[in-house]
């Protein structure tokens, strides 16, 4: 049966012609068509939205070339507990991440993906994960059946024709996507298909060939599949494999007045605002102080000619968290979604324009996410919490010049991040690489305290506990690895914005004050601030941090970085139960960075 190919298919690449015939008789589609990246393809498949009911256009004064999806109400965020690594060993996916054996996967998945394109086209997205031809970019192809999917990957990854060109006869990542709702003939479509048993939800990932498998879902990181899923979890194994790191961490430029420009790498688990950090504004007081983006989500990393880490942004976009984003709490980012963005899940007004809660005043009347009449003293969110834009990376007001710099930039700091109420300073410095790797490894956010009693912290290590695409600790192993190699690498700070009083009341404002904290770890770089050692690592004193245009007392900011005793101990005891979750393949040098933690708190470790 030959089927109806179209669009801009421009390849001798015999493994992904081959693939492509492959999965169109596995899906049977009602055509194919190659994806060329071009501005006209978006705006037909756009119109092909409205038409068809998936797209609302917003008002063109309000919102110019924007779109508004609402997804099924079972399909509004990642699947973790649906989300594998298929390596052949379970050993290699270790104890964080799902796995089944690659040939009992692929044969259930062969059974999900028979003839779940009927009537459907199969879109085939070449694409490049960072510029186009950057020594530290991957292609991928990916097949899906979800237009939606195909218009965010124009935005979110670099589309079409010249990514063909790069390819050659290279090697891709092949990433296979179906949201499993293939239409039985005359059965009318739906605005947003997916399959909703979360049973027959699968995201899975064979490192050991490099592939991506998805189906049943169209929502963010189930089905962009450049993001998480080759980014991180696939992008991880080729930089285990290759000497690299692929993290799940922003990247920000900052220059001092007269000062060298620097760039600096952060992680965050979720709820931290990771975004806002990435295009935070340097705030009265710092006159002359420059910050610029070049990511808000991923970053990939090699050493470079001189020994430093160079780093790209995989992306081409932001997919971000829409509630709580404000003129307020994020200028550059409101400027970013004034035009060419896609909305999903947020609430429409009545004048066309989009709202979310913590975007300012709610309007009288709104339609909420699932579409229904909404009021301000309705108790249901207008904006589902997970709801998102997608954005061009390019019309951010405060984007890197050298965003697309194929060499990336020089990385002279990574931060770590999390959320917990005490025990954890405002910031601190490690003492050392291997140190700065066991501050990494046991951060996390503390769970929010549904019940009465003590706040356990959750663990997300390096903020890439769902994103590892193999054995935690050989992660682990993989970071210590880097010091042997004689490279310039960054130094390591950890901060905590959400440090609480006793009457449970953040002490530190956060958000554009951050950058107090940021000039401080700026000019720990350059040699040029003092800290103090605490049992932890290095804290700034009061004199450290430049309070230029901030009333910021001396005891408020001690009770800032106050770190009792008791509470690096019991911390260190929390730490010992989570290392034994990985066996002997916990490195050595991590447990040895416990017991030198214990010993400086002035406790003795029993090992
Ligand atoms: O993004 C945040 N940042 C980082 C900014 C660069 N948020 C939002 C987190 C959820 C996504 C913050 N929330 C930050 C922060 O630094 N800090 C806080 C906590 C906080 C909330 C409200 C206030 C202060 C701190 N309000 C007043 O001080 C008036
Ligand atoms: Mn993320």
């Amino acid at each position: 049966m030959e089927k109806e190919i179209s669009g801009g298919g421009r390849t001798s690449n015999a493994k992904l012609l081959a693939w492509v015939r492959e999965i169109a008789s596995l899906c049977v589609p009602e055509r194919v068509y190659w994806c060329d990246g071009s501005r006209e393809e978006y705006d037909r498949l756009c119109d092909a939205m409205v038409e068809a009911g998936t797209f609302i256009r917003l008002s063109p004064k309000k919102r110019p070339r924007s779109f508004l999806a609402r997804s099924h109400p079972s399909d509004v965020a990642r699947v973790e507990e649906r989300t594998y690594i298929c390596s052949g060993r379970k050993d290699d996916a270790g104890p964080t991440n799902n796995w089944m054996a690659p040939a009992e996967m692929k044969t259930r998945l062969r059974g999900l993906f028979s003839g779940s394109m009927r009537r459907r086209t199969m879109y085939v997205i070449p694409f490049s994960m960072g510029p186009l031809g950057s020594p530290i970019s991957h292609v991928g192809v990916q097949i899906t059946d979800s237009p939606y999917v195909v218009v965010n990957m124009h935005i979110m990854t670099r589309v079409g024709e010249k990514v063909l060109e790069v390819l050659g006869d290279g090697p891709f990542v092949a990433c296979l996507h179906s949201v499993g709702a293939p239409l039985e003939p005359g059965q009318r479509d739906d605005p947003w298909p997916c399959e909703p048993d979360i049973a027959n939800k699968f995201i899975t990932h064979f490192p050991e060939t490099r592939e991506i498998w998805s189906y049943g879902s169209g929502y963010g990181g189930n089905a962009l599949l450049g993001k998480k899923c080759l980014a991180l979890r696939i992008g991880s194994v080729l930089a285990r494999d290759e000497g690299w790191l692929a993290e799940h961490m922003l990247i920000l430029g900052i220059s001092r007045p007269e000062g060298k420009k620097i760039y600096i790498a952060a992680a965050f688990p979720s709820a931290c605002g990771k975004t806002n950090l990435a295009m935070i504004v340097p705030p009265a007081g710092f006159e002359g102080w420059r910050t610029s983006t070049v990511g808000d989500d991923i970053a990939w990393l090699k050493p470079g000619p001189d020994g430093m880490l160079r780093a790209i942004n995989p992306e081409a976009g932001f997919f971000g968290v829409a509630p709580g984003t404000s003129y307020e709490s994020n200028p550059v980012a409101m400027d970013t979604l004034k035009e060419n963005c896609i909305f999903t899940n947020v609430a429409l007004t009545d004048d066309g324009d989009v709202w979310w809660e913590g975007m300012g005043p709610a309007p009288k009347h709104a339609i909420d996410w699932q579409g229904k009449d909404w009021m301000p003293e309705m108790k249901t969110p207008a904006a589902h919490p997970n709801s998102r834009f997608t954005a061009p990376a390019a019309q951010c007001p405060t984007i890197d010049p050298a965003w697309e710099n194929p060499q990336g930039v020089p990385i002279s700091a990574f931060v770590f991040g999390g959320r917990l109420s005490k025990t954890f300073p405002l910031v601190y410095e490690s003492l050392n690489w291997r140190h700065g790797v066991f501050m990494a490894a046991t951060m996390g956010s503390e769970a929010t305290a549904a019940a009465i009693g003590q706040a356990a912290i959750r663990r997300d290590p390096f903020a890439m506990l769902p994103f590892a695409g193999y054995h935690m600790a050989d992660y682990w192993k993989h970071w210590l690895g880097m010091e042997p190699k004689g490279l310039l690498l960054p130094r390591i700070f950890r901060v905590n914005w959400f440090r609480k009083n006793e009457n449970g009341k953040f002490i530190w404002p956060g958000y554009g004050q951050n950058m107090r904290v940021v000039s401080w770890i700026v000019d720990r770089v350059a040699g040029r601030a003092g800290a103090t050692e605490i049992p932890l690592g290095l804290v700034p004193r009061y004199e450290d941090l430049n309070w230029k245009g901030m009333d910021f007392p001396r005891e408020k900011f001690l009770d800032l970085v106050d770190v009792p005793r008791e509470g690096i101990l019991s911390e260190a005891e929390d730490i010992k139960a989570y290392f034994t979750r990985f066996g002997d393949r916990l490195p050595r040098e991590l447990e040895g960075e416990r017991e030198e933690l214990v010993r400086r708190a002035g406790g003795i470790p029993e090992s």
